[in-house]
């Protein structure tokens, strides 16, 4: 099955088979009226009808695709039926009750089209990213990943790599029978390669935000806005607002996309001095997430101004943690702002979550703070697992540099060598255990 389904969701669903069966079994499953053709590469009109019963279960369309022009690189057939839980849990039914047949598992469509040439790794991995973007700046990322950049890139990072490898296994073995090793242009094209890779490396550190996303916590005093500031931003009625303070007691998140970046807004209980139990639990997840949220922004009265509670909050924030001052009710504002100026250090913006007054600049400060650059020329970025194995080869090299800095023999310079090449490998394909194969896969989702 390649579509997700959940009551209520989507008109049509596909449910994909890929092996040898597969066209046997969309022959035994599918009745096509009239004088269709049986053929690759064609969709058939016809109704999957139960072969026990002979009941007309679903009007579908049916997709036949020969090996190997296919995803999978195998036969594939799939059949378009009507979607909703209970049509597809019932062609379903039927495909699985053929004898060796059984559902795919997360990722296994990929895998073996990875197995299959079909894809390389990078591509595969990318696929999986392209489904899970949250923004549209993450899609180009990963479409970029899809047409085969990272793969490119780090397979000419890797042949470098083994020229010189077998140059200096040459050495090893022959020395007398080759002309003398140029060190020092070995040297340039180990630190060229180690260039490039930090490069790369500092991409991709750039552009995860707009893959991962943040996650954004709204503090601050009872009653100061930070649920019409979640509704004001996420453009609709997501919390209940009221002039009661302590009106929020849970956390609440919403999600929306601030200029390219994936965001997770996340509104909390209003904190002050309470003796009420319900409250004081919603408090205590407020300081967690407080504590624990990528950036914190911190919404002051504009009607009280900026008073000591505030700056027993601020206090509260980890210093680290990147932060913005919102003085909110700028419609309303009739406090002076003096005691906000001695924190001049932390970035501030007026707004009103009631008339939207000040939210072109709220956007910008925003974006400021979360150290969003422009990336137009960033589009080869690697994903974590891609990443960890980039850094070690930029390790290995390193310590190879120092191997050769102490004049060590040959044989111990190649150690380094091949352990980059084999980390370079690892990211695409071309050196890979069966076990980090499924562990790369088992984290796709079922279908793809
Ligand atoms: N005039 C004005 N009123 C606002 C503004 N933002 C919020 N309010 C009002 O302030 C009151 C409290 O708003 P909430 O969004 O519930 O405040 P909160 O910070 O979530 O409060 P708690 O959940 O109790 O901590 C409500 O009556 C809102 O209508 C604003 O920009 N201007
Ligand atoms: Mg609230």
């Amino acid at each position: 099955m390649i579509t997700a389904v959940a009551p209520g969701q989507g008109g049509v669903a596909i449910i994909r088979i890929s092996g040898p069966l597969a066209e046997d079994i969309g022959k035994a499953l599918v009745v096509v009226p009239g004088t269709q053709t049986w053929a690759s590469h064609r969709v058939l009109y016809g109704h999957v009808i139960d072969p026990a019963t002979k009941e007309r279960i679903d009007e579908v369309l049916l997709l036949i695709m020969k090996a190997p022009r296919t995803f999978t690189g195998e036969d594939v057939v799939e059949i378009h039926c009507h979607g909703g839980v209970i049509i597809v849990e019932r062609v379903l039914e039927l495909v699985l009750a053929f004898t060796d047949v059984r559902r795919a598992l997360p990722g296994e469509f990929s895998q073996r089209a990875l197995l299959n040439g079909k894809r390389d790794l990078s591509s595969a991995e990318s696929i999986n990213e392209l489904i899970h973007a949250r923004s549209c700046k993450a899609a180009q990322i990963a479409m970029a990943g899809l047409d085969g950049g990272i793969q490119q890139c780090i397979s000419s990072l890797r042949s470098r790599l083994i020229d010189q490898l077998s140059e200096l296994d040459a050495r090893v073995d022959f020395e007398e029978d080759l002309p003398s090793l140029d060190a020092t242009k070995l040297v340039n094209e180990l630190k060229s390669v180690q260039s490039d890779l930090l490069q790369l490396i500092e991409n991709s550190h750039r552009t995860s935000l707009f893959r991962k996303g943040l996650r954004v916590a709204l503090v601050g005093r009872p009653n100061v806005g930070k649920s019409s500031f979640l509704n004001r931003l996420s453009g609709r009625e997501r919390a209940i607002v009221s002039d009661l303070p302590g009106t929020t007691r849970d956390l609440l998140e919403s999600s929306l996309v601030l200029g390219g970046i994936p965001i997770t807004l996340i509104d909390t209980a209003g904190i002050h001095a309470t003796s009420d139990s319900l409250e004081k639990l919603g408090i205590e997840r407020s300081f967690e997430i407080l504590k624990g949220a990528d950036v914190v922004l911190l919404i002051f009265d504009l009607e009280s101004g900026w008073i000591f509670e505030d700056s027993q909050l601020l206090d509260k924030i980890p210093v680290e943690t990147p932060k913005l001052l919102i003085g909110n009710k700028l419609d309303i504002q009739r406090s002076d702002l003096s005691g906000i100026k001695a924190i001049n250090s932390i970035p501030h913006v007026n707004f009103s979550a009631l008339t939207g007054e000040g939210e072109p600049e709220l956007i910008n400060t925003l974006l400021q703070v979360f150290n969003a650059k422009e990336t137009t020329d960033l589009m080869v970025a690697l994903n974590d697992r891609q990443l960890d194995l980039a850094v070690l080869a930029v390790k290995a090299l390193e310590r190879l540099q120092e191997a050769i800095d102490q004049k060590l023999p040959w044989d111990f310079w190649t150690i380094d060598l091949r352990l980059a090449i084999q980390n370079l490998g690892e990211i695409t394909g071309d050196d890979l255990t069966e076990a980090v194969l499924e562990r790369i896969f088992s984290r796709f989702c079922i279908g793809k």
